[in-house]
């Protein structure tokens, strides 16, 4: 029985939910109610000691973190393969995944939730001057990674662009625009049906 924790707002249990839909993995889904804050209470705690989404729970082994949960579904169900069979397409997947988490989500994150929700005088608006900053540094050394090739690695969609997609979604919303490359391959993500199929409300 597997069991997904999530809340359908949340850029990194979409990521989960994308690698579900690309491998044909039924799952349950169970939205925390994070606006009553039940992500912060025993219950769910017991399960996620730090209190975020999304969690996994398959046959009472518990695991959080999304990219751990990407590979532990990879791992687990190899087809259809979202990493390369090679020992160093698989270390490019993982570096990429790890840049995108700290180079960019957290960043993105930094100003997507104040604008989605927080009222203007909560916003720290020098904190998000300085990630959108940031954001635009990432994207140049991307750039120059995607620049004449379809996906980040190897010639096929991998791990790498299930991590990226939920917040390239969100490049208009962090007022990013960016460089040509970045542009069609962020396209090229968000057509997947995958992709498609968990956009978020608005
Ligand atoms: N590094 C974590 C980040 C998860 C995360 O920050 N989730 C957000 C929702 S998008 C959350 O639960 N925030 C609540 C909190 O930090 O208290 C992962 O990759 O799973």
């Amino acid at each position: 029985m597997r069991r997904l924790h999530q809340h359908p707002l949340s850029t990194y249990a979409r990521r989960v939910r994308i690698a579900l839909l690309e491998k044909n993995l039924p799952c349950e889904l169970v939205d925390v109610d994070m606006a009553a804050g039940e992500h912060k209470k025993p219950a769910y705690l017991a399960l996620n000691p730090y209190g975020r989404v999304p969690t996994l729970e398959e046959d009472g082994f518990v695991l959080w973190e999304s990219t751990a949960i990407l590979s532990y579904l990879e791992a687990t169900h190899p087809e259809p393969a979202l990493v390369p069979a090679d020992a160093r397409g698989r270390a490019l997947v993982d570096m990429h995944m790890k840049l995108c988490d700290i180079q960019l989500a957290r960043q993105t994150g930094l100003i997507i939730f104040p604008k989605r929700f927080l009222p203007r005088e909560r916003w720290d608006e020098k904190a998000m001057a300085q990630a959108k900053k940031e954001i635009e540094r990432h994207l140049e050394i991307v750039e120059k990674q995607i620049s004449g090739r379809e996906w980040m690695v190897g010639d096929a969609y991998s791990l790498v662009e299930v991590c990226y997609t939920p917040f390239v979604q969100f490049l208009p919303l962090v007022e990013v625009v960016p460089p040509p490359g970045v542009a069609a391959w962020t396209e090229r993500m968000l057509a997947r049906p995958s992709a498609v199929a968990t956009v978020p409300a608005a």
